[in-house]
């Protein structure tokens, strides 16, 4: 980190009615927009993670599209040097919403592009960091441990689904697909590693990294898709594709940082 510009691929959910109130009022297409390393992985989302404490901003995007992203103030800002915002250099907020906490969109339905599920929600996630990405994640809990065990999390205690104001239904339908196979982890190589190193939260950081470690390294090299347009192939050979294809559907657009 912090050795160069890293690329990420901007993953655009749109919310989809009815919409938390705070964003109501909008009349433009609104989009929580998710930082990711992994475009192929998208085939696997079962939810968004904000966090509830962290201030994001709804800003108009490009003017050619009649949309408006939901990140954090920072990543907002380098979007505008990147040509995603409605004026260059500017980021133009919705009145009234420069800041809103993550707690605010907790609960947002939303259409995750390539997704099984059509709709899914905006759940909380408390290791985001506000100084990486948009701060908006989206999950993919078959391929990335913290994905799981924050799902898990939210699964398992009920009072952490109250306190957010989440109903059942946002939560307890959504279990991680398989979509990469990979050798020696299986179908579900993020479930597996949490299961071999007794993940039990979210907040099992030291854990978290190994198991990261051992999926991220294999998952990327030795990775085969499941599902999807490229089914068979190896994950190193299609991420490109996917990521361009996502584009040209107006799905998603490159963010640098
Ligand atoms: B990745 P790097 Cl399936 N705080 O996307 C915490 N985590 C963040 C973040 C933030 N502000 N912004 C992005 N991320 C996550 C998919 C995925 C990711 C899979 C497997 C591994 C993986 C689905 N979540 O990340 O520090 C996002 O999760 C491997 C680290 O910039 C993003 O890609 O390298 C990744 O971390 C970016 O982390």
């Amino acid at each position: 980190e912090g050795v160069g510009p890293q690329e990420y691929t901007m993953i655009k959910l749109k919310v989809l009615d009815p919409k938390p109130a705070a964003l109501a009022h909008i009349k433009e297409d609104i989009f929580l927009v998710a930082a990711t390393l992994r475009p192929e992985t998208m085939y696997g989302q079962t939810n968004c993670y904000l966090h509830p404490d962290i201030q994001y901003s709804v800003f108009y995007a490009t003017e050619a599209e009649n949309q408006v992203f939901v990140a954090t103030a920072r990543s907002a800002r380098i979007m505008s040097y990147q040509g995603l915002t409605k004026v260059n250099g500017v980021v133009n907020y919705v009145p009234g919403l420069e800041k809103i906490p993550g707690s605010k969109i907790l609960g947002a339905a939303l259409a995750a592009p390539l997704a099984k599920y059509t709709k899914v929600y905006a759940l909380p996630m408390l290791t985001i960091k506000d100084d990486k990405g948009t701060g908006v994640v989206t999950s993919v809990p078959s391929d990335s441990p913290d994905d799981f065990a924050a799902l898990s999390d939210l699964k398992k205690k009920k009072p952490l689904r109250e306190k957010y104001g989440l109903t059942d239904e946002m939560v307890l339908p959504f279990d991680p697909t398989p979509i990469i196979r990979i050798e020696g982890l299986g179908d579900l190589a993020a479930v597996e590693m949490c299961a071999r190193l007794k993940i039990e939260s979210q907040n099992e950081k030291d854990k978290l990294e190994e198991a990261k470690k051992e999926v991220y390294l294999k998952g990327f090299y030795d990775g085969v898709m499941l599902v999807g347009k490229y089914a068979g192939k190896k994950t190193a050979d299609v991420k490109k594709v996917i990521q361009d294809d996502l584009i040209a559907e107006g799905l998603a657009t490159k963010y640098v940082e």
